[in-house]
């Protein structure tokens, strides 16, 4: 456990290693409960730190021997690491390690799955491993040696030579610890090859435990696909012989960019038409591009401390993103991606947890991996792209890897680049990494003699430590459209940099339609009173994609929020406009799937919050549910003709275009199953051919209250593969009814198939429960003590994970006195556990924080 008054790290006390570690030679004896780890390390001084105690990080480790230049030592070993008296000069460390896989149930550092030991040392786990300087801007080659019995042998770079129960690998790339990673257990190969533009020829293979190689061709696919759009986008090849990637049972996030060797959450590797929904695939492909694109974006460059994570996460993340809009829709994965930064980072820059996308201080790093440093990171760099244009972009990134290949880097790196490529000043810009929050822009117009003018006034909200915010620089992307639905003024990126602001246009010759923000140009609130017409009309006319969606999700906000305020019943032209949008075969079926699908109820709640009016989450469910049936009843004659025209005769492809069809003919089959008693739904989960249409069906049947026969069918089908019958446990938990959220859930935790030490089946279940909006948040508190339950079993266990799921009660303080005070009693008694981790006392501190 942990001490008892953790420690605050800070940005400003960053100051440099004292020694440069040129060679590190390591030697694992695995054993699951006594691996034997000896490290030989050369440590030359580093003209460029201050003086300092000899200091490496070790936890958990029992060291067992240790010497300098060939003399045995007594270093000073405390429970974070040792101190020890060294030469003036270089000199060579040699130390030996006990440690205990078997016993490391935090899935940090070395530890095993299924009888498979892998490693995960982001961020700070290698010195779980041995005694080293653990620490980003620490880098040096490495040279492994695996003895074990286990056939398959694995660590980063190259192959050095293999025999009977050893393997070697040398890394020859300097990379930091966090990027080490070693697999032994008894795998077999997926492999395929890819050849460099300059003619290297990669030898690729994803490992899997045997009888899941034949899941693996997507992930397989999606890497070749993913080396090829680096070549011809970034300009950026591959650099070793060979590309391994690892799928593991047990892990607490997607997958981690080790050099040379990922390891991967296997949900995001296996799939195959039977056991993944195209949501699956779609981000398998993701995943493995991201992981895979760290390979410049992180590990050829990396952080020189962990303050600056979005340096390679939020640059990796918008790598991504431009990737899968290459592969699929641009559209349609950035109304996507817009829907998810809503959901997740708004949400979190709007509570007790907003925090700047370069934090400066935290208490425990893995608490950092956060939709505020990822997705926030990635809009941060789109929106550099957008002021400085195309081409500056693509000159400041040949720059960044010119300059920075081999470094440490930081934010002022990266914003320097651009400065040098492109002449602009970002000073103001960088405002963005330094204060947290989501700006308010409110938008009034005005039209006078011709001329049409804009104004804009920002507002950054305080956060927790940031009373006082300065105005920020933001491209609003802008046309204006003519009544009759042509545009007049194509997109223009005003910049905007003061606190109150205004744009003319002048040569107009009708007062025209403003479509504001396009493609989402900036991550902040838009605040403007549109009439719900003039909100129609950019539905039914903008050329911006984007906001086309955008016009259509404003309206269905304010209809469902009109029922839930005033009593209102849906308006008829909202639903004309729907339904004429779902039946439109002009338009991609995948933008007509995403138009349908209503507002989350979170969202509505966030909404309602920032009017000024206490969410009542009973009322925003019901009304919702109303406005889905009205739609469905508006739309009743048309369905079975939409389903059967989407139907695909021909064998499942995973592509864009066959997903979209199936995504639209999903949501016409969940409406048709709210009037037609399940006949249709029913029959679909019979004649399904693939797991896409399967879940399609039955989330149709469990939201109308039926599908118990179809959930026992399921079941007995899939009961044997863990990651389908995560999708078992969630659907049912999603769909109960609020009243009976916490019930199911408590009933599901007891089925024989719940692993709760492995992290997806954790969050198959609390988390789904967290995502039943009504469900969660209870008026009787069940939900929040159901949920604090579980976090307090995980967290002796597995910190990083609990504490990931305890954001669950971030929005707590939006609530009415009675949820707030049995959140707060739930958190509260969180806090008083003993022997609480590190990571869910600092979460459950900062949660506490906003109750008051
Ligand atoms: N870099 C890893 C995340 C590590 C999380 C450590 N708690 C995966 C990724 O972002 O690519
Ligand atoms: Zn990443």
């Amino acid at each position: 456990m942990e001490d008892a008054a953790p420690q605050t790290i800070y940005l400003a006390d960053y100051r440099p290693f004292g020694w440069i570690v040129e060679e590190v030679a390591l030697t694992f004896r695995l054993s699951p409960d006594a691996t034997r780890v000896a490290s030989r390390i050369r440590f030359a001084p580093n003209p460029e730190a201050p003086p300092q105690e000899f200091f490496l990080q070790g936890e958990d480790l029992r060291l067992v021997s240790a010497a300098i230049d060939g003399r045995p030592v007594q270093p000073d070993v405390t429970a974070k690491g040792l101190t020890c008296a060294v030469p003036s000069g270089p000199f060579l460390w040699e130390a030996e390690v006990e440690i205990a896989p078997a016993a490391n149930t935090a899935l940090e550092g070395l530890y095993m799955s299924k009888g498979m030991y892998c490693t995960q040392c982001e961020a700070e786990g290698f010195r779980k491993i041995t005694f080293y300087p653990d620490r980003p801007d620490v880098m040096a080659p490495f040279k492994v040696r695996i003895e074990s019995d286990l056939p398959v042998l694995l660590s980063n770079g190259n192959p050095a030579g293999q025999g009977a129960g050893w393997a070697e690998w040398h890394d020859p790339w300097p990379k930091p610890a966090y990027l080490f990673a070693l697999v032994a257990g008894d795998l077999v190969a997926h492999r395929d090859s890819f050849t460099t533009r300059s003619g290297r020829k990669v030898g690729l293979a994803v490992w899997v435990r045997p009888g899941d190689q034949d899941r693996c061709a997507y992930a397989m696919d999606s890497l070749i696909r993913s080396m090829r759009w680096d070549e011809e986008v970034y300009g950026r090849e591959y650099d070793l012989d060979i590309f391994n990637i690892v799928a593991v049972d047990d892990f607490n996030m997607g997958a981690m960019e080790n050099k040379g060797l990922n390891i991967f959450n296997s949900k995001l590797v296996l799939a195959s038409p039977e056991t993944a929904t195209d949501d699956d695939y779609a981000r398998i492909e993701a995943v493995i591009a991201h992981e895979y694109f760290h390979n410049w974006t992180g590990n050829r460059i990396t952080c020189r401390d962990w303050f600056q994570l979005c340096l390679k996460e939020g640059l990796t993340v918008f790598r991504d993103q431009q990737f899968s809009g290459d592969m699929r829709s641009h559209a349609v994965k950035r109304i996507e991606d817009v829907v998810t930064l809503r959901a997740r980072q708004f949400r979190e820059d709007q509570g007790p947890l907003a925090h700047p996308v370069r934090p400066d201080s935290f208490v425990e790093i893995n608490n950092f991996y956060t939709a505020t440093v990822y997705e926030k990171g990635a809009e941060v760099i789109g929106m550099l792209k957008r002021l400085v244009g195309d081409e500056g972009y693509a000159r400041a990134l040949d720059l960044y890897f010119d300059r920075h290949d081999g470094d440490a880097a930081t934010i002022e790196d990266w914003l320097k680049v651009f400065e040098d490529a492109t002449g602009r000043d970002l000073s103001q810009f960088k405002r963005w990494y330094s204060q947290a929050g989501t700006p308010r822009l409110k938008v009034s117009d005005d039209w006078k003699d011709g001329s049409y003018t804009l104004h804009f006034r920002q507002e950054n909200p305080p956060t927790p430590g940031q009373p006082q915010k300065d105005p920020r620089v933001i491209p609003i992307a802008v046309g204006l459209l003519n009544p009759n639905g042509d545009e007049v003024v194509p997109t223009t990126v005003l910049e905007m940099t003061e606190a109150e602001q205004s744009f003319r246009f002048e040569g107009l010759a009708t007062r025209p339609i403003p479509s504001i923000l396009r493609g989402f140009s900036a991550p902040v609130v838009l605040e403007r009173q549109v009439p719900a017409q003039e909100q129609a009309f950019l539905l039914a006319h903008d050329t911006d994609p984007f906001n086309r969606w955008e016009a259509g999700r404003a309206l269905a906000r304010g209809e469902i929020l009109a029922m839930v305020t005033e009593g209102a019943a849906p308006s008829p032209q909202w639903l004309e406009a729907l339904a004429g949008l779902a039946l439109d075969e002009s338009l991609d079926p995948a933008f007509r799937a995403l138009a349908l699908r209503l507002p989350g109820e979170d969202e509505l709640a966030q909404t309602l919050h920032d009017r000024g009016v206490t969410p009542d989450p009973d009322a925003i469910h019901t009304a919702r549910r109303a406005a889905g049936r009205a739609l469905a009843t508006r739309l009743a004659p048309q369905l079975p003709g939409l389903i059967a025209a989407l139907t695909d005769r021909g064998p499942f492809s995973p592509d864009a275009a066959a997903a979209g069809r199936r995504a639209l003919k999903g949501a016409a089959l969940m409406l048709l199953t709210r009037t037609d008693g399940g006949a249709a739904a029913e029959a679909a989960f019979a004649a399904a051919t693939n797991m896409t249409d399967r879940i399609a069906a039955l989330s149709a049947l469990l939201d109308s209250g039926k599908g118990q026969a179809e959930l026992a069918a399921f079941e007995a089908q899939w009961q044997d593969n863990p990651l389908v019958m995560d999708k078992w446990f969630a659907l049912q938990i999603a769909f109960a009814a609020p009243a009976e959220a916490a019930e199911t859930t408590e009933r599901l935790t007891a089925h024989p198939r719940f692993d709760w030490k492995n992290p997806n089946r954790f969050r198959s279940v609390i988390g789904a429960l967290s995502g039943n909006h009504a469900g969660f948040h209870r008026a009787d508190g069940a939900g929040y003590r159901v949920v604090a339950d579980w976090l307090l079993k995980l967290d002796p266990l597995n910190p990083q994970t609990a504490a990931r799921m305890s954001t669950a009660f971030e929005t707590w303080a939006r609530y009415d006195a009675t949820r707030q005070a049995r959140a707060k009693a739930q958190l509260d008694r969180i806090l008083a556990a003993p022997g609480l981790s590190r990571d869910l006392s600092e979460m459950a501190s900062r949660l506490r924080g906003a109750a008051g």
